[in-house]
């Protein structure tokens, strides 16, 4: 049998217990936490019952990333230049566009841009290598030469693309198949010294969405997550340079999102920090009564703010106006300065 994962319950009180421990460095704490074992009923344990290297994993500061500290929330701002988005699609697509959008979102208070040239939506198609390069080396080029500096991640899961955007200035590699879609993805990412994000998905976009399975998906993603991990160190990527995302909507039912949207803290025992992007996606639709993406902003908001109650740190979102000004909101109450 595996052992047990443990998840922190997240507090904000300023009357911290005795013996209580920070969680990942940030502004939470926790001195309870479930464990949670494959085939049992989660159960309530004390700090002195977790295993010190268990812990030490919990607590540990988070290395800034780019620059940016994780000991307070960040914003990924998406910009997608694709024709087929499931939100954005088609709005981006020639530089001067994506350009001013790139503008408005650090405007609107964005940490990291995160470019992509693929729609990963349920049932998109792949796309061309030497094609996704075209859409995104030049956005990115071209964000640079107009002193755009904030940091900018390239959302691929090619090493070719990920390796022109990062000649044309991107800093960050987020790969929504843990760097296993390409044969050459773990050498070029331990080569290039960047951060990477590597995130859960259950199947390829064309079909993910056909019968989404799990034994525990909170575990099993977890697991999934430790073994990308083990691969990259094994590669030569340190796990101070690793972020983790449990992928929401990416081959998960309804009732999957929520499972990972309330166990979230669990995945802090991998020891990364967590990058977490439920933005306008079909689950909020579903439940919120929204059907079209752009009107999943209320729905995105309070999601989000379950992931910041939970600790994550770096949250991944179209409406970035709305979401700093939530932030600011949920710092002042729960994390003042
Ligand atoms: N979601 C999407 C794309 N990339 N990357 C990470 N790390 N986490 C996510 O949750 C995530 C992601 C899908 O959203 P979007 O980019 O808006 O749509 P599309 O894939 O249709 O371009």
């Amino acid at each position: 049998m595996s052992p047990p994962r443990h998840r922190p319950l997240p507090q904000s009180d300023p009357l911290r217990p005795p013996g209580a421990r920070p969680l990942a460095g940030g502004p939470l704490w926790f001195d309870r936490l479930a464990e949670h074992r494959s085939g049992a009923a989660p159960r309530l344990v004390a700090v002195g019952a977790v295993p010190a290297a268990a812990l030490a994993l919990l607590t540990a500061p988070r290395p800034a990333l780019c620059g940016l500290s994780l000991d307070r929330p960040r914003i990924m701002a998406v910009l997608n230049v694709t024709p087929d988005s499931f939100s954005d699609g088609g709005l981006h697509l020639r530089p001067e566009d994506a350009l001013a959008r790139a503008r408005a979102l650090v405007d609107a208070g964005a940490d990291i841009l995160d470019v992509g040239g693929e729609s990963t939506r349920p049932g998109a198609e792949p796309v061309p290598e030497d094609e996704e390069i075209r859409r995104v080396a030049p956005v990115i080029a071209a964000l640079r030469a107009a002193g755009v500096a904030t940091p900018i991640s390239v959302d691929t899961r090619k090493a070719a693309v990920a390796a022109a955007a990062f000649a044309a200035g991107a800093d960050v590699w987020n790969d929504v198949s843990a760097l296993a879609y390409d044969p050459a993805s773990l050498a070029l990412a331990a080569a290039s010294g960047r951060p990477v994000v590597l995130m859960h998905a259950q199947g390829d976009p064309r079909t993910m969405q056909d019968a989404p399975a799990y034994d525990d998906v909170l575990l099993d993603v977890a697991d999934f997550l430790a073994a990308r991990i083990a691969a990259a160190e094994a590669a030569g990527v340190p796990r101070a340079r690793i972020l983790v995302d449990p992928g929401i909507g990416f081959g998960k039912t309804v009732a999957h999102n929520l499972a990972l949207v309330r166990g979230l803290a669990l995945l802090h025992g991998l020891g990364c920090p967590i990058l977490f992007g439920a933005s306008r996606k079909r689950f909020i639709g579903a439940i919120g009564g929204a059907p079209a993406p752009a009107s999943r902003g209320p729905g995105s908001l309070a999601v989000a703010l379950e992931a910041l109650r939970q600790g994550a740190q770096v949250i991944r979102v179209h409406d970035v106006a709305e979401t700093r000004q939530a932030i600011s909101l949920w710092e002042a109450l729960n994390a003042p300065a």
